[in-house]
């Protein structure tokens, strides 16, 4: 069975489980442990991100050559489209969603995290003692603010970041006013692509990701409830209900499992 070593909660690895699941293909995932982990995984595959796949002796990654390797493997239900121009746009766009939603995706749920007091506590563990929530959700948004500047999550990084994210966004909806997909009647990389690594932009209604249950459906304000971007969100959510598997298990129980949020 093919093997996704991942971090839960990474927005790449996101990316891959909708392909598989799009793909219909089984797999298990291999939660890595942030540092100590991914010495392993670079004894594994010469490099230390994730995601990462194996496939019997076949070791894969890079979120985007994985999405390949698996559409030449397996080209059952394929998400590259077979005409070359319209291939040409999927992949543009799929490099797109990679190189600037992805990083500024980060950067706006970092600044969404220091500001909102809500936020903060929802990535707290169901069963955090309230006092700690109220601690937590009281350290000060400047005081956070600053600790972020100089490593390119100031509060002037995080403003770009979120005009850029509108700006895709409302390009996204453009888009999805006469299509229903990004570039053909068919999703392809494209689209997972930007579901996927929006996932910081706004977690998934539902537990598809194994988070905690607080954060389903939360997201960065001014994006996540925007009204303008109302047919990106449908779009996205409908792509998760038709494609995405829902998790089986319960959430898991914050006190004896790992939920730390691995945002780089
Ligand atoms: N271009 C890579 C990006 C992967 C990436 O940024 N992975 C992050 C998690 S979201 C990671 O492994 N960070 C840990 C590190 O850089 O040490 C892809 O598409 O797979």
């Amino acid at each position: 069975m093919i093997e996704l070593y991942q971090f839960e909660a990474s927005h790449y690895c996101e990316k891959v489980r909708l392909v598989l699941d799009y793909k219909q293909l089984d797999y298990r995932t291999v939660e890595v442990t942030p540092g100590v982990g991914q010495v392993d995984l670079y004894r594994l595959s010469g490099q230390r991100q994730v995601p990462v796949i194996k496939d019997g002796a076949t070791v894969v990654a890079d979120s985007t050559a994985i999405a390949l390797y698996l559409d030449k493997t397996y080209p059952e239900r394929p998400v590259l489209p077979g005409d070359d121009a319209i291939r040409g746009l999927c992949m543009m766009l799929e490099d797109w969603a990679d190189e600037s939603i992805g990083p500024n995706g980060r950067k706006a749920m970092i600044g969404a995290f220091s500001q909102h007091p809500s936020f903060r506590t929802a990535l707290l563990p169901a069963s955090t003692p309230d006092v700690v929530k109220t601690l937590v959700g009281a350290v000060p948004g400047d005081v956070l603010n600053l600790l972020g500047t100089g490593i390119g999550f100031g509060p002037d990084d995080i403003k770009s970041a979120t005009l850029s994210l509108q700006q895709a966004l409302s390009s996204i909806c453009g888009v999805l006013s006469e299509h229903p997909y990004m570039v053909s009647g068919e999703p392809t990389l494209a689209d997972f692509a930007i579901a996927g690594i929006s996932m910081y932009l706004k977690f998934p209604t539902q537990q598809y990701v194994d988070l905690p249950a607080g954060l389903c459906g939360k997201g960065v304000p001014g994006l996540a409830d925007n009204p303008e971007y109302e047919r990106f969100w449908a779009w996205r959510d409908r792509l998760y209900a038709d494609y995405r598997k829902v998790r089986s298990g319960p959430p898991s129980d914050p006190g004896s499992g790992p939920v730390k949020i691995g945002i780089d």
